[in-house]
């Protein structure tokens, strides 16, 4: 039986342009779902917009727009980011779609069967930035008399009829099931936090609202709209067709999901509210919630006010779609908090990418294309040095990747890939099949095929990173499409000599740009 895997990404607000913040939890996830089904994995790989609520009602009033409208403009500019940074989704969701109204309800229907949904009246703190609740003992005062929450929105007195969900009463099962299930929450630091958030008491949490309409009807209820994180949470289920029923096919395949992934900003709501609402309605929770950092930009927290916000288009003209890609994953330890800088950009895209790998398949194939006929070259004997090399990114790579990337170390990951690029650069110059030519042909030959397989490697595991540029690389070696997944990262798979090529081509460009102005820091 083939292995599922099913990843999701929040689903952004509508209240705003996509920026850099929101292509990284989408790219991060884009290179998992992607190395997964390379890997043999059948994957659904989710993404989409969170289009009710508050905060999106009052962007569209300020928009003079109706909120259907705004919504119907602001979610096609993140839908757009499927080509600018060339995501794998199979599917994009919206919250005002039919099928997640009715998905929202039956979750609704079951919570009031079980007994976790009453009415009473809420009346306490809400902001409305974070579209969450806080506690007064949470908030700090101004000097003008301001609530603000430790995310540092600015809170409003709200007194309303309201239902609750009986949260308070899923303490000890959170606990049980975080105890039971080490790996549900990452990194640890973060499943720590929850921990003791949740064992410092639950209050019951208000789960409807009645002072706009903007939101799923709550059932049987006029007037009562659902909070918009109840209804936010349930896309998940929503695209695996939970609105036609728990037993539809495509629910009992991908639920529970494999990982959700969120910025550190919304793991309260994925690791305490919503396996709280999946186990009263008799669902199982997802498998892991990672929660990734935040980046600030050249050293300041992004912002309009700041002018320093960077856009996913502006990034793309700027470096490239895979060198973004690249930079983004490669730079801060997934989970850390990083910050964002151009002299930085540049230094890593030019050093590993144009420098590193763009170099080693740019010398070897143009040396292939001049002296072996522009075709694989023959091998001879191996000699330990061709040995070690090959055994590194046929078979040692890959299992080096996997191990990292089940516990979402992207960093780690491509650490591991260039270890190799770096061992095969060190192998060209120790080599240095170029004087070969005239003294020992032969050798010259059984060098450069040792390389170009490392290449043919190297070129089939960064797909996930960079695809664009792999396929270019797979197609320099004329690779069929069938052998482009792992099942062909081995010995067996490995290039045949005599294989027509094509002319090289560079596949990595140098950023010149601020170039001087990088080194000089
Ligand atoms: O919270 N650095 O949507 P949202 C890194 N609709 N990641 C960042 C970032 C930054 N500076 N800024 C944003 C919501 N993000 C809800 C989610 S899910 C059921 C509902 C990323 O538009 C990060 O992934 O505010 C964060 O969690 C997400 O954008 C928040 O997006």
């Amino acid at each position: 039986m083939t292995r599922r895997y099913y990843i999701t990404t929040p689903i952004y607000y509508v209240n705003d342009k996509p920026h850099l913040g929101h292509v990284y939890t989408t790219v991060a996830c884009d290179a998992l779902a992607r190395f997964k089904r390379l890997d043999g994995f059948d994957v659904k790989f989710l993404t989409g917009t969170d289009e009710h609520g508050i905060k999106v009602k009052q962007a569209a009033e300020k928009a003079g727009m109706d909120p259907q409208a705004f919504t119907d403009q602001v979610s096609q500019t993140f839908r757009d980011l499927i080509k600018t940074m060339n995501y794998s989704n199979d599917d994009f969701i919206r919250t005002t779609e039919d099928r997640h109204e009715k998905a929202c309800q039956i979750l609704w229907k079951k919570l009031v069967a079980a007994g976790d949904i009453y009415l009473g009246k809420y009346s306490g703190w809400y902001a409305i930035r974070d579209e969450a609740y806080y506690g007064e003992e949470e908030l700090t005062t101004t000097p003008d008399g301001k609530k603000i929450a430790p995310s540092g929105a600015e809170c409003a007195w709200v007194e309303e009829e309201s239902y609750f969900f009986r949260l308070s009463a899923w303490q000890d099962r959170l606990l049980a099931f975080y105890e039971k299930n080490p790996d549900s929450i990452m990194p640890e630091t973060r499943r720590n936090e929850v921990i003791s958030f949740v064992k410092s008491g639950l209050r019951d949490l208000s789960v409807s609202r009645t002072n706009f309409d903007w939101g799923v009807p709550v059932p049987d209820a006029p007037g009562h709209v659902m909070y918009v994180w109840i209804d936010a949470l349930t896309n998940y289920i929503t695209a695996i067709g939970y609105g036609d029923g728990e037993d539809s096919a495509e629910f009992k395949k991908f639920w529970p999901a494999d990982l959700h992934m969120v910025g550190k900003d919304i793991l309260r709501f994925h690791t305490v509210y919503w396996p709280a609402f999946l186990m009263a309605a008799g669902l199982e929770p997802p498998k892991r919630v990672f929660a990734h950092g935040w980046w600030t930009i050249e050293g300041q927290k992004m912002s309009k006010s700041l002018g320093n916000v960077i856009s996913p288009d502006g990034l793309v003209a700027r470096y490239g779609v895979d060198a973004s890609r690249y930079f983004m994953l490669r730079e801060v330890p997934f989970g850390n908090d990083g910050d964002f800088s151009h002299a930085q950009a540049i230094l890593r895209i030019n050093n590993d990418l144009a420098n590193g790998l763009g170099n080693l398949a740019q010398r070897t194939l143009s040396m292939i294309a001049k002296n072996c006929g522009e075709a694989v070259p023959a091998f001879g004997t191996l000699t330990p040095e061709d040995k070690q090399l090959l055994e590194m990114a046929q078979v040692k790579m890959l299992a080096a990747v996997r191990t990292e990337l089940d516990r979402q170390r992207f960093h780690k990951a491509l650490e591991e890939i260039w270890n190799v690029v770096n061992a095969a650069n060190g192998y060209i110059d120790a080599q240095a099949p170029w004087g070969l030519k005239k003294t020992d042909p032969a050798r010259m030959e059984t060098v450069l095929y040792v390389l170009a397989e490392t290449i043919r490697c190297l070129a089939l595991i960064v797909q996930p990173f960079v695809p664009d540029s792999a396929a270019k690389m797979l197609d320099q070696l004329s690779i069929p499409a069938h052998n482009r997944d792992f099942s062909s990262l081995d010995a067996a798979h490995a290039l045949q000599s005599g294989t027509k090529l094509p002319p090289p081509q560079g596949v990595f460009p140098r950023i010149v740009e601020d170039e001087q102005k990088a080194a000089n820091g």
